[in-house]
């Protein structure tokens, strides 16, 4: 791969990574490799895992089918409770004694889903993220922050491996201890940092009140996901600090971080296709969608030896973008992922989710992204109510001025949803911070009094 040409994108100043060369396969070349692992996997999974030869039975279907990547259309898909369904060790296609690395994701009702990986898996994750890391111009000298959780969450492990193997130095602090992150930032020279984009705004935030400038810190990336965020929130962090923040994106049924990610053209996520095989579909009536259209992501692990998925319906709502990106990379793109098919919540017949909330309140110029979505019912009727902290010099303002924003605030959300909310400004740092994944919505609408 000619590194000359890479190092044409602003940022890219090192130039090339050998590990990225995947990203820039011609597409004949790329479609070739991803069938031939498509049919390798399926039937790894077929003949070493009941749920798949069973399901795959059922429809009358067997590895020898797959002759184009089209053909994937036959297998079923998998949902989260078929992951559940087979707690703890059922999907696995590998002896436990292959085994080195177990995940699991906290699920928030009943069993967790545990994930495994081989030896070779780990290293398939460790590539994916310094491709990852690469696509957000960092490499070898930068000093990387890493406040994903550490454990059995994906975030941590994922992140610290991928670094390390890009060569970077790693600080592997985990989410919380927030005075104690800010210091390491200060005083090891911190350049870029891992974490969720909802735990960075606390970090922001905390840094002001310990009198340290971000603006002034050498941190200049930022590679934030797990959660759902918006150009507002980007914008947001962009201007607090010199960051150029990217988004990545990934789930621990497919692998953990690392399944996508933006490069510095930041105009959609890369997917790391040789490994990930993306579709779209039609999440009501599961029909294929074409290329651009919005729906449900489905994903298919490619390499995966420990633990094959395959048709696994993520829940999350984008699009391709197959149009060839300007940093050269061939895989294709999908679009930031605002919202899942299922953090959406009916409020009197309107369908809302989250993110047009902090789109909405991010387009005001005073507003903090600290901020929680509160559902009640009161009388059979429902009630939204947004929460939203005021920053400190906001709040020893003259109460006018407070009015008024809540106003724009209402109105803007008005404009973006068609329903009006209960805006209340509400006192600095009363809204519980996240280390992790941010909770935004309250639905306390069974609780009625
Ligand atoms: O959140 C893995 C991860 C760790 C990704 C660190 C990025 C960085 P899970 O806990 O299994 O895995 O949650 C996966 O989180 O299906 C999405 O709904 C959401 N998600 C992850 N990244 C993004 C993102 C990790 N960049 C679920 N934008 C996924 C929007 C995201 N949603």
């Amino acid at each position: 791969m000619n590194g000359t040409m890479m190092s044409v994108i602003p940022g890219e100043t090192h130039g090339f990574h050998p590990a990225s060369t995947p990203d820039y396969l011609p597409a004949a070349q790329l479609r070739d490799l991803q069938l031939g692992r498509l049919r390798g996997i399926v039937r790894r999974a077929y003949e070493n895992v009941a749920y798949f030869r069973k399901g795959m039975q059922a429809r009358g279907v067997t590895p020898g089918d797959l002759r184009t990547l089209g053909d994937i259309v036959q297998l079923p898909f998998m949902v989260k409770n078929d992951l559940r369904d087979t707690y703890p060790f059922g999907l696995f296609a590998s002896p436990l004694s292959d085994i080195v690395r177990l995940h699991a994701s906290s699920g928030t009702t009943g069993k967790p889903i545990v994930v495994a990986y081989t030896r070779e898996d780990i290293a398939v994750w460790a590539s994916v993220m310094v491709r990852s890391f690469a696509a957000c111009g960092l490499h070898q000298g930068d000093v990387i922050q890493n406040a994903y959780g550490y454990g059995l969450f994906t975030g941590g492990l994922g992140a610290h491996y991928g670094a390390e193997e890009l060569g970077a130095m790693v600080i592997p602090i985990s989410g919380g201890n927030t005075d104690r992150q800010i210091m390491i930032m200060k005083d090891f020279g911190v350049t870029a940092i891992c974490c969720t984009p909802s735990y960075f705004t606390h970090l922001i935030e905390r840094a002001g009140e310990l009198g340290v400038n971000m603006k002034e810190l050498p941190l200049r990336a930022g590679v934030f996901g797990a959660e759902p965020w918006t150009d507002g929130m980007r914008r947001h962090i962009e201007a607090h600090t010199n960051i150029k923040a990217y988004d990545i994106y990934g789930l621990s049924e497919i692998i953990g971080p690392g399944v996508g990610v933006e490069c510095q053209c930041q105009a959609g996520l890369h997917i790391f296709e040789d490994h990930f095989y993306p579709e779209i579909i039609d999440p009501e009536t599961c029909e294929p969608l074409a290329d651009g259209a919005e729906g449900e992501l489905v994903l298919t692990t490619l390499s995966k030896q420990a633990m094959p998925v395959i048709r696994y319906r993520t829940r999350d709502i984008t699009a391709i973008l197959a149009e060839p990106c300007a940093c050269g990379r061939t895989i294709r793109r999908i679009r930031r992922i605002g919202r899942r098919s299922d953090d959406m919540f009916i409020i009197r017949g309107v369908n809302v989710f989250p993110s047009q909330i902090e789109t909405a309140l991010l387009s005001i110029d005073g507003t903090t992204p600290h901020y929680q979505i509160v559902l009640t019912r009161a009388h059979g009727l429902d009630e939204l109510a947004v929460r939203v902290e005021m920053t400190p010099a906001l709040f020893s303002d003259k109460i006018s001025g407070l009015e008024e924003l809540q106003q724009r605030i209402t109105q803007a959300i008005e404009r973006t949803i068609g329903i009006r909310a209960d805006v209340r400004l509400v006192e600095p740092n009363t809204i519980a911070r996240s280390e992790g994944k941010a909770k935004r919505v309250l639905d306390q609408r069974n609780m009625e009094s």
